[in-house]
């Protein structure tokens, strides 16, 4: 018999702070990676700036009466860690603390739960000037130092907290890629050790947080692609095991068994890139874990593993940030894995997979695996939105979402704990890569690329008044 969502189900939107807020320089603001990245010429992706973004710092009152309107249980936004530390570290700016107090509070006026991420992508830009920010052990004791200015000034109302958001894609387009600050390609050593540090932010902060509010819910947002191999030979379903060591669980291990599974972490002593450890880092990774009451997923996508011969693909691989369906590149690692396009299922004009039973598949994954309770922090389709007559009539958007919804549903009936579902995004805003050409919000913006365009008019689409009666009916529409 179907159980349903759970009553205090959680339905939910989400955003970030440098893809909404706009206000770059204000009340004490300083530069994040961010905006000194897109002002770098010569990119081969749109990068428009977020100096404007949709001004959701001037005009969150309406958005949030918006939210309000649309009966949302919660909304997950980000804190700009340059508004409360302009330099990273050093003096608080008290008008930033001042701004996400009154985000907060109006959240909470209308009785929506503020579910805040505590970084998402927007390194303070005099961190990397003063230590390459991420590279360098210091920049640990730096987040801390954040994350515990925010604890102490907000836990009295915020009971949610996402530590990271996408540790996982926010390393791997900034030292492998080259899509993301600092812009390193193919620096895989730099690359992992990035990534220890990122995890040792995550575990003292969780660490921090319990220390202040034991009754908090904490973890961080993992971008999950989920694999399956493209056959039953057994070549190709190791190939998958390989990938998943490497792609998910060595992210997902870390917050949930506080280690790095094996076989990755020989793999990467093989090649001389393994991170290295501080006396003490083990345990404090596994006391964290221990500590960590949700596992937050941002779903998106699936994807297809092959064995891939020593002859084969090599290439880091790659979505199109231009729109223009089947342009991607294909990704491998020769003698392991490659990763074809899936026949079996429809792509976004950006070539992400859309695949609304991956979603119950990386649920159970997850359940199976580590028996937590789940997030889904960010899910959602990037689309071409056109206003018509004042108008957007997204019915994709609501398909896709409703398949989704109803895959979730099947999760919780298969005894998956899912706690929140959030929809990326709640108003359109910046893509990093991909400007505003790829929209995702039940609120249209009026603006485009041009700073100077658009009024930044508020309009709900069809699924804003869809989304509506999912809330009413606790996902039953
Ligand atoms: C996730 C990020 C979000 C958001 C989303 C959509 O990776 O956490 O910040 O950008 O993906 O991505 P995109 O805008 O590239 O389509």
């Amino acid at each position: 018999e179907s159980t349903g969502f759970p009553k205090d189900f959680l339905w939910g939107s989400a955003s970030a702070a440098y893809q909404v807020e706009g206000a770059w320089a204000e009340d004490g603001k300083k530069p994040s990676v961010w905006d000194k990245f897109v002002r770098i010429p010569g990119k081969t992706f749109k990068a428009t700036t977020g100096d404007k973004a949709v001004d959701h710092y001037h005009m969150y009152k309406e958005d949030v009466r918006l939210m309000a309107e649309m009966g949302l249980k919660t909304y997950r936004f980000s804190i700009a860690w340059s508004r409360i530390y302009p330099d990273g570290n050093g003096q608080v700016n008290e008008k930033g603390l001042q701004f996400y107090d009154d985000l907060i509070n109006e959240c909470l006026k209308y009785n929506i739960v503020p579910m805040v991420t505590v970084y998402h992508w927007d390194l303070p830009q005099a961190l990397e000037d003063q230590y390459h920010g991420w590279e360098d052990r210091r920049i640990v004791d730096d987040f801390v130092n954040y994350a515990t200015t925010l604890f102490k000034r907000y836990g009295d109302r915020v009971k949610h907290w996402i530590i990271l958001n996408e540790q996982n894609v926010f390393t791997g387009h900034g030292w492998m890629l080259a899509k993301h600050p600092p812009g390193k390609f193919k620096d895989m050593k730099t690359y992992y050790q990035v990534n220890h540090h990122a995890f040792m932010a995550h575990a003292k902060s969780v660490l921090a947080l319990k220390e202040l509010y034991p009754d908090a819910l904490v973890g961080s947002s993992f971008a999950y692609g989920p694999a399956y191999a493209v056959s039953d030979k057994p070549e190709d379903q190791m190939a998958c095991v390989d990938y998943e060591d490497l792609k998910s669980y060595y992210w997902m291990d870390v917050y949930a068994y506080g280690r790095y599974p094996r076989s990755a972490m020989k793999y990467l002593e093989s090649l001389g890139v393994a991170p290295h450890f501080e006396e003490g880092d083990a345990e404090i990774l596994k006391e964290a874990a221990s500590k960590v009451d949700f596992m937050g997923v941002n779903y998106y996508k699936t994807c297809s593993i092959e064995y891939n011969p020593l002859d084969g693909v090599d290439s880091l691989g790659g979505e199109n940030n231009t729109g223009k369906k089947g342009t991607a590149e294909m990704e491998g690692v020769p003698g392991m894995y490659k990763v074809p396009a899936n026949k079996n299922l429809p792509t976004t004009d950006w070539d992400w997979t859309i695949d609304p039973m991956g979603l119950r598949f990386a649920c159970r994954k997850i359940t199976s695996r580590y028996d937590l309770p789940i997030v889904i922090s960010e899910n959602g389709l990037g689309a071409f939105d056109k206003l018509e007559d004042g108008k957007i009539h997204d019915s994709y958007r609501i398909e896709y979402l409703r398949n989704h919804i109803e895959e979730l549903k099947k999760a919780c009936d298969d005894g998956c704990r899912i706690l929140a579902y959030c929809t990326w995004s709640y108003t359109d805003l910046l893509s990093w890569l991909n400007g505003y050409q790829k929209r995702y919000g039940f609120v249209y913006v009026d603006r485009d690329e041009d700073e100077n365009s658009g009024t930044l008019k508020r309009i709900p689409k069809d699924s804003y008044y869809w989304y509506k009666k999912v809330i009413e009916t606790n996902g039953e529409e």
